[in-house]
């Protein structure tokens, strides 16, 4: 069994990476100063030109890119190539205002299934395999992503994106799937099928590589011991390409980061400052070999620690921990991400008061998110006709903006309890972050 998709990036050793690290940075600050006004505005409000780069070392002094910089230059200003070169986007879950648009170019395309390709090795995964990718194909980077890498690797790849759980388990059990790729919640959920149907003996799988979302250690065994498997952590996010920006290896103890492509940081959030290894604290990257939409200083808003301890696999790039919460309060619900701000946004236009709670939950492996909205003593009204028809206009506004379906309570005026502090909107039940 090969060990390594590319052994000599994978195992390079660390004053390789940083000498890839130093030269590409420096060509990308050129690349991004020539292609994108944003960051040359940027640069020169902090007083700095491309020569101030001169390694690693400098990168401190570039300012942060937030997720507000790429709305605000939505749909195409962070877009450092002409349209003749690029070959594809995806895009966030968001709904338009929060809405990221990443473009490819093919090297982007290339390099991006070659991290990909890099994660299925480390399970385990060769050109025997059949790779099973139940990740929601399209917009998301999900499926293309681990798609692409399954490509790269030359296994037999199912396209079969996400839902039917009736056909996923045929083709698995015809098929032979081997490796399953989808979120550890649809995972959770097709072996709980799998095993009701009675056939756990005819399927063939060994390992997953699942994520998109926090899952705990708890529902790591659970998914290895209902279906046989060894289950494996992936990470990702649009904005830095998708999945494949880190994963993990036979270790199962924190995701390694390509670093030949993307330099972590880790940032105390309220200061920026840059934190050592082992320091808890928000995951910022730099993309160093992106050509169509190259983010540099990144907030991911996710909060990590790294660590840069020698790793018994042999692989030589940082590790960082699974995600340990967010310093936003972006919930990602049945795998959408979901901003309070965007239901807020919806009450208040129907003309409710911002007085609301949003209670998520995970029942049979599936997530649940319903709002509990006050009512003024204005529509407060004993005719329930009337509220029914009142939360199906909430829940189809709801639907509009995140594209998922939400439970929506009225409940009297005065009853959602008020701090003294900051509002308690989101009650999460699910405790996926650990740590
Ligand atoms: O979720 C990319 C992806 C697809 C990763 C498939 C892994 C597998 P977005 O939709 O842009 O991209 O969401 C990115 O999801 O900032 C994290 O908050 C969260 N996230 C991604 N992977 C993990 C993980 C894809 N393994 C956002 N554990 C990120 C916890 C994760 N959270």
């Amino acid at each position: 069994m090969a060990n390594y998709f590319q052994p000599e990036i994978e195992t390079a050793s660390r004053e390789q990476i940083q000498q890839w690290q130093d030269e590409r940075l420096v060509k990308q600050v050129k690349n991004v100063w020539d292609n994108v006004p944003f960051y040359r505005k940027r640069m020169e409000e902090a007083g700095l030109t491309p020569e101030d780069i001169k390694s690693t070392a400098d990168l401190h002094k570039l300012p942060f890119v937030t997720k507000d910089d790429l709305r605000d230059n939505y749909p195409d200003g962070f877009r450092a190539r002409p349209l003749a070169d690029c070959v594809r986007i995806q895009s966030t879950s968001g709904t338009t205002g929060k809405r990221v648009i990443a473009y490819y170019t093919q090297h982007d395309i290339d390099l991006w299934d070659e991290c990909c390709a890099r994660a299925l090795v480390a399970v385990g995964a060769t050109n025997e395999d059949v790779v099973h990718v139940s990740y929601g194909y399209g917009l998301f980077t999900g499926g293309p992503g681990l798609n692409g890498g399954s490509h790269k690797l030359g296994s037999l790849t199912l396209p079969m994106s996400s839902g039917n759980t009736d056909r996923q388990i045929q083709f698995m059990t015809d098929l032979g799937s081997t490796v399953l790729c989808c979120t550890p919640s649809y995972a959770a959920y097709l072996a709980e099928s799998i095993n009701e149907r009675g056939l756990r003996d005819q399927i063939k799988l060994k390992a997953g590589i699942f994520g998109a979302e926090a899952w705990t250690e708890e529902m790591r065994r659970d998914i290895e011991n209902n279906l046989g498997i060894k289950a494996y952590d992936i990470y990702g996010l649009t904005e830095i390409s998708g999945p494949g920006v880190s994963f993990e290896c036979s270790e199962q103890t924190g995701m390694h980061i390509n670093e030949d492509h993307f330099i972590a940081e880790v940032i105390n959030p309220k200061t920026g400052e840059v934190l050592p290894d082992g320091e808890k604290g928000e995951l910022v990257f730099t993309c160093i070999t992106k050509e169509a939409f190259p983010l540099l200083r990144y907030r991911t808003r996710d909060i990590c620690i790294l660590s840069h301890k020698k790793c018994s696999c042999g692989r030589t790039h940082v590790k960082m921990t699974k995600p340990l919460g967010r310093s936003d309060d972006m919930l990602i619900v049945k795998g959408v991400n979901v901003f309070p701000s965007q239901i807020e946004a919806v009450l208040l236009n129907q003309g409710y008061p911002a007085n609301y709670q949003i209670i998520v939950d995970r029942v049979n492996n599936s997530d649940t998110i319903e709002v509990m909205v006050e009512m003024t003593p204005e529509m407060f009204s004993d005719n329930v006709g009337d509220i029914s028809n009142r939360e199906k206009e909430i829940v189809a506004g709801l639907k509009a903006m995140l594209g998922i379906a939400v439970k929506v309570k009225l409940v009297d005026p005065k009853t959602i309890q008020r701090s003294e502090g900051k509002a308690v909107r989101i009650i999460d039940k699910r405790n996926l972050y650990q740590g």
